[in-house]
């Protein structure tokens, strides 16, 4: 444990020097941390990373390119590098139990995009390449490779719903990974909001994709991945999961069991900065078979690895292999369902009636409102969220019915189950006093809202003044 004083001086002589060559630069950084002192975050993807997470970025590993991977790189001197790369590849192999970690990818976007080329790599590209007798593609003519694109045409991709709480890059047309493949999704029950493994079955069956991917960013419940690993060999799928929101869940114990995505999955993508708390970046962990062509992830899909955020990454796995973060994950959820309880005894209608994770989604149409004018209201009132579509959305991705409220940021403060109920006091507040606005042809609007700014002022105060009791980074003092 380094000492308070070394947090502060750490971070108050960084200010200082980038002080004397850009002074915004150093205002805007003091400034982002007195805000993320002063709100109330319950962005269900946010988190606070430790100070030694943080320190790890700052410093000469920005300036080395690494392309390539341990021991194999395609520039010279990058035995640090090795050094930091290895490290957060074997916390991370310890801490979830894989097989292998490639822990370059600089986002979850990166790391869906490594594995949707290492599985098209193994097993659409490298089959046909052995049946045309050649190694690799630049082993074709042009003529060749331009008959194998054309064999090889699109894959299948079977996803969860955008509005059922999947991600854009699980298939959703607009996103790359819609293009890259044909995509069918399975969404929920419309009566119970949960996951019908039966239904995901049927439409495999049917559809027989290449990928089934399990995981999502707006679904307030467990998945249960044997089951959808069983889905996925009746039909010869390889699975993959992408549990960047939940990685953190996985780290501490929480989800274990049919629970665990490592021990079924062939392939788990994760972020590294959401209930896990490290720094932003992506993760790719998989079985053996797939370990060669994931290593290739950069240069073939990535560009250069940041090695400073992979130092950061390595600090955040050790701190996640200690005992405690157990205990930090099970009060993430326990906050999270003492948050939702408080809201649906004060009337609100949450999607599924409730979580078993990090999240949950309150239908705002029960207040009469879109997601978008209640997260305008909340924010009025120092209340941080985002808005989020809801199964069968009617009012669509953009304005949404439901707000997403997450508990990992305020768990990290020390929030406990005592202060979600107050929340779910002040978020019903503001909820039940906002009215939609109308469009000036009398028609109602979407984005237009009332609140008394009396109201969102006193909420405001309320959501302050419980945060003074959970300082966030205590050891750091600027001033
Ligand atoms: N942006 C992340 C989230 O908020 O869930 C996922 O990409």
């Amino acid at each position: 444990m380094s000492s308070p004083n070394a947090e502060s001086t750490a971070f108050r002589s960084a200010l200082e020097v980038i002080r004397a060559v850009e002074p915004r630069v150093a205002g805007a950084i003091a400034a982002e941390l007195a805000d993320q002192r002063e709100s109330l975050k319950l962005i269900a993807s946010e988190n606070y990373a430790s100070p030694a997470t943080l320190l790890a970025m700052g410093n000469w590993f920005s300036d080395k390119y690494a392309e390539g991977t341990v021991g194999r790189r395609f520039y010279a001197g990058c035995q640090n590098v090795d050094t930091v790369e290895a490290l957060a590849a074997e916390h991370a192999r310890e801490l979830f139990g894989a097989a292998h970690a490639y822990v370059q990818p600089h986002s979850g976007i990166d790391a869906n995009l490594v594995a949707f080329w290492a599985v098209l790599a193994d097993r659409v590209e490298a089959p046909a390449l052995r049946r045309a007798q050649a190694r690799q593609v630049n082993d074709l003519t042009e003529a060749d490779w331009f008959a194998l694109r054309r064999e090889l045409g699109n894959q299948r991709m079977l996803g969860m719903s955008l509005d059922a709480g999947g991600h854009l890059t699980h298939g959703f047309r607009p996103n790359i990974s819609g293009k890259m493949f044909d995509q069918r999704s399975y969404g929920t029950d419309p009566v119970t909001g949960l996951i019908d493994y039966d239904k995901v079955a049927e439409i495999a069956r049917e559809f027989k994709p290449l990928i089934l991917v399990g995981g999502y960013s707006a679904y307030p419940r467990k998945v249960n991945f044997r089951i959808l690993r069983e889905i996925a060999d009746s039909v010869g799928a390889t699975f993959m999961v992408d549990m960047a929101h939940f990685a953190g869940l996985v780290a501490g114990k929480v989800f274990t069991g049919d629970f665990d995505p490592v021990p079924h999955a062939h392939i788990v993508t994760t972020t590294t900065h959401k209930s896990l708390r490290g720094p932003r970046g992506g993760m790719v962990l998989c079985q053996p078979e797939l370990a060669e062509q994931v290593d290739r992830g950069c240069p073939m899909v990535l560009g250069g690895p940041l090695p400073h955020v992979m130092a950061a990454k390595a600090v955040a796995l050790a701190e996640a292999r200690r005992p405690d973060f157990a205990d930090y994950a099970q009060r993430i959820v326990a906050n999270a369902q003492a948050l939702a309880e408080g809201l649906v005894r004060r009337g609100a209608r949450l999607v599924t009636g409730g979580t078993d994770n990090h999240l949950a989604i309150i239908d705002v149409t029960s207040y009469g409102l879109t997601g978008r004018q209640a997260e305008q209201a909340l924010l009025d009132s120092g209340i941080v969220t985002n808005r989020n579509s809801v199964p069968q959305d009617p009012n669509g991705a953009w304005y949404t019915s439901g707000i997403r409220i997450g508990t990992p940021a305020l768990t990290t403060r020390g929030l406990g189950t005592g202060e979600m109920d107050t929340i779910a006091e002040l978020i019903h507040t503001v909820l039940s006093r906002t009215t939609a606005g109308a469009n000036p042809d009398g028609t109602a609007s979407k984005a237009k809202y009332a609140l008394d700014p009396a109201v969102a002022d006193k909420v405001s105060r309320q959501a302050s003044e419980l945060l003074t009791g959970f300082p966030l980074y205590p050891n750091v003092d600027l001033t």
